[in-house]
């Protein structure tokens, strides 16, 4: 490194050291405006986007909604975290650390809320009883590998990607310390799947849909643009893993809902019955 940047003896919030994010980043916690969250008419309200963390939810209300669960129907609502509405007064009611995904559990007598999408796909999945399995042992496993997802992934997300793809300058330092812990969870989970069909087993899990959107997205170079740096063709047994869930209709329209960029075919901003994935796209746009 050239540069050397010496701390002040008590940081201050300038406009604009935050990056890419200046916008929406802020050193406090708290609502910045009024305002009421939408309610629609299922039991579960939504409100997300499409990210990798969005995605998890999604993909397994469609799964529940595939099996047959029909107390899983769910409204989606779009958070444009970009234009801050995540510091709306409602949004901070449903989840005070001010990100997405948010979940609001109208079945319950008084609305239960849930916040960080592990404690939702564990809500859910203890909810409905399913994607979890009831063996003890193999319900530990399976947790085990949803919160080392939890742990582990704002190493790759706010470390490896922030350095790599967001920051205004490459630096070498913060590459080289996150490139080297990515690329060691990589070779923990392609060990994994060498031995597993599913990450935590033979069975299909919460953990399964935790940790596709991010790792799986990394290794078929739809997150960073990363994967040559990576080396992502090597870890043949995460490619695999990957294209296997990939093909399940539920999390194909998982990964739509709450997707407002891409491809036209590939957007839904808003979900709020299954036929919504057949609507034409001027109907599908979120006002
Ligand atoms: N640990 C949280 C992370 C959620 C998260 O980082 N959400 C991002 C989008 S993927 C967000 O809402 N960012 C808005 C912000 O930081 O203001 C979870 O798993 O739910």
């Amino acid at each position: 490194m050239t540069d050397t940047y010496t701390p002040p003896k008590v940081w201050t919030h300038e406009a604009g050291n935050g990056g890419q994010f200046a916008n929406i980043n802020r050193p406090t916690a708290g609502a910045t405006h009024d305002k009421d969250l939408p309610v629609g008419e299922h039991p579960l309200q939504l409100y997300s986007l499409g990210t990798p963390n969005g995605v998890k939810v999604t993909v397994m209300l469609e799964e529940l909604l595939a099996l047959g669960h029909s107390g899983a129907e769910y409204d989606a609502w779009l958070i444009k975290i970009g234009d801050g509405e995540q510091f709306g007064s409602g949004f901070v009611g449903a989840n005070p650390n001010s990100k997405i995904p948010a979940l609001v559990d109208h079945s319950t007598k008084v609305p239960t809320r849930v916040f960080e999408s592990g404690s939702i796909l564990l809500y859910l999945a203890d909810k409905f009883g399913a994607f979890l399995p009831k063996d003890p042992a193999k319900r530990t496993e399976a947790l085990n590998w949803l919160f080392w997802q939890v742990g582990a992934t704002p190493y790759l997300g706010g470390g490896f990607g922030h350095f790599y793809a967001y920051a205004p300058e490459k630096m070498e330092y913060p590459i080289d310390r996150y490139t080297m812990e990515v690329k060691r969870q990589l070779d923990l989970l392609d060990q994994q799947l060498a031995s597993n069909q599913f990450i935590a087993g033979d069975e299909y899990t919460i953990a399964d849909m935790a940790v596709w959107p991010w790792y799986g997205a990394l290794v078929r170079n739809l997150v960073y643009e990363a994967a040559e740096f990576l080396d992502a063709e090597s870890y043949k047994h995460i490619h695999r893993w990957t294209d296997e869930i990939a093909e399940r209709e539920p999390v194909q329209r998982g990964r739509r809902v709450n997707r407002a960029w891409g491809p036209e075919e590939s957007q839904l901003p808003e979900r709020h019955s299954a036929s919504d994935f057949d609507a034409p796209p001027a109907e599908k746009v979120a006002s």
